[in-house]
């Protein structure tokens, strides 16, 4: 059987009007005939039908295969077992519309969809740096008798003292020490960071506006601190994910980039096959960390390398992609920066019209990021342009384009998916920062780098998936090497990866 029979199967009923779970699918993929039993089965298919489902395949087959004695159906796929969220449901009718979600549906928090109150204003500004402060200190001072920097300054010289701040100056003094500035809301403090302290090393892990803690002891004239500990808001060493407790799998997803000259459709067919068949038959779930459509005049240029140039068709065309998916498959799909919402973060996602378009297999759409919980297990998404940021500014051992899960690491290390205000990522200010990371995800899912790369950071599943784009003009001229046509496939109940690959 050719792997792309089930795509296409899909995408032929789909222009017919129909849905087909998945095993209908896989049942008509695996017949003798495909196209043969496909026409009968449409031809035979209840008046008010908008699904085929597997019993009125099967019985199409069935009576086909009578008398020539060359069974057509493969016996394993009839009996698959029906999926959780009803893969072998009997026939929808326009009646049950309104069936209630699956009992498996994801739930979503931290969705600035529709609750966005920022104005731009220099006083929003103020409030949200205000509440990520007040949420990342409160990680570390239970772990430093942190006084404000105001009180600091009146203590006497030579005395112990903790600050916790937000790091708004960073250099390096001519006899090679750190002089890091820290800033609370009450001031800011200088910091001094031997080159000879053991932790000495971390100072090249930090970008401007994080928030941590230092430890040490005042000068003669209280001016400064001598630093002996630093301290990350962090994940504890000892976190405990939760997991799935029964076998079930998500895709993770990214990047697919529909409309681009360079989008590989190919392997995203060969993968939206691959879902049909048995050995994805654990796969409930797929994550989509943004970059969708390639977008219009997101990079300098980029209308030469376009394969569709309206925004609303790049969609459009996505959708049908995604149509190829399983329709009993939870879909969840957030934005990144080549999609049609806002650039600056927290993005979110989608408005009403492009909603209605990409309105596929029921699939959910919240904001970038998001924390979308599936079977228990919680999986913050998020689109991943402050990546790039985290990959410059660091070291490469610490952070680096071929191993984007290191850079991760580092957010999940500093508790905020976009430390860094002012560089590429940017930032919309909001009542509330969306981009810190409150609760300890179990999964950290994120893009946009193009590479794949997955790891585990204090136990925590941190995964950049790859994309559906192989390499631009712009990517080329730069040594980007996309890794392209991978899904890694999550365990949700042992948090085990399987890179799958289709190109
Ligand atoms: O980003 C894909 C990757 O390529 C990401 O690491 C940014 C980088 N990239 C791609 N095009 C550009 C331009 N023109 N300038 C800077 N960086 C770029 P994606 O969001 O998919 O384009
Ligand atoms: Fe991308
Ligand atoms: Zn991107």
């Amino acid at each position: 059987m050719p792997l792309e029979t089930p795509a296409r199967i899909v995408r032929e009923l789909t222009s017919r009007g129909y849905n087909a779970d998945r095993e209908a699918v896989t049942l008509l993929a695996s017949a003798s005939d495909p196209s043969g039993a496909l026409e009968r089965a449409v031809e035979r298919a209840p008046e008010d039908a908008l699904k085929l489902s597997v019993d009125h395949v099967r019985s199409v087959l069935d009576s086909s295969v009578a008398g020539d004695g060359n069974p057509s159906v493969s016996t394993g796929t009839a009996v698959a077992e029906p999926r959780a969220n009803g893969g072998a449901a009997p026939v929808e009718t326009k009646g049950s519309a309104s069936t209630p979600r699956s009992p498996h549906q994801p739930t979503i928090d931290g969705d600035i969809t529709g609750e966005s109150t920022g104005t731009g204003e220099y006083d929003d500004f103020v409030a949200v740096f205000r509440d990520r402060f007040q949420r990342l200190s409160g990680k570390l001072r239970g772990r430093v008798n942190a006084r404000p920097t105001n009180a600091v300054a009146e203590m006497p010289g030579g005395s112990d003292a903790a600050i916790v701040g937000m790091i708004s100056d960073i250099r390096s003094t001519a006899n090679g020490h750190w002089l890091v500035e820290l800033e609370d809301t009450n001031g800011t403090f200088p910091c001094l960071v031997m080159k000879d302290k053991e932790f000495a090393g971390l100072v090249d892990e930090l970008l401007l506006d994080e928030t941590v803690a230092v430890e040490g002891s005042l000068s003669s004239d209280a001016g400064i601190l001598f630093v002996d500990s630093l301290h990350f808001p962090d994940v504890p060493r000892t976190y405990q994910p939760s997991t799935a407790d029964r076998h079930v799998q998500a895709a993770l997803i990214s990047d697919v980039h529909v409309g681009s000259q360079e989008f590989e459709i190919d392997a995203w067919q060969r993968f939206t096959s691959w879902l049909h068949t048995d050995e994805a038959q654990h796969v409930e779930y797929l994550l989509v960390a943004g970059d969708m459509v390639e977008g219009v005049g997101i990079y300098p240029n980029q209308d030469e390398e376009l394969d569709i140039v309206d925004i609303f068709d790049q969609y459009e065309q996505f959708s049908e992609h995604l149509k190829e998916v399983p329709d009993d498959m939870e879909i969840v799909m957030i934005p990144g920066n080549h999609d049609a919402v806002r650039l600056a973060e927290p993005q979110p996602g989608f408005d009403d019209e492009l909603r209605e378009i990409m309105d596929v297999h029921d699939a959910r759409i919240t904001g970038n990021p998001s924390t979308v919980t599936i079977e228990g297990v919680s999986v913050l998404m998020y689109h991943g342009v402050s990546l790039d940021e985290v990959i410059a500014e660091l070291p490469a051992e610490k952070a680096s384009y071929d191993e984007p899960h290191k850079a991760m690491y580092q957010l999940l290390k500093k508790r905020h998916v976009a430390p860094q205000y002012g560089g590429h990522t940017r930032v919309a200010p909001e009542e509330r920062d969306y981009l810190v990371i409150d609760e300890v995800p179990d999964i950290f899912h994120t893009g946009h780098v193009h590479k794949l790369g997955f790891g585990k950071y204090h136990n925590v599943l941190a995964i950049n998936s790859g994309c559906w784009q192989s390499q631009t003009d712009f990517q080329k001229s730069v040594n980007i090497d996309p890794d392209w046509g991978y899904a890694p496939i999550v365990d949700l109940d042992t948090l085990d990866v399987t890179a799958r690959k289709f190109v």
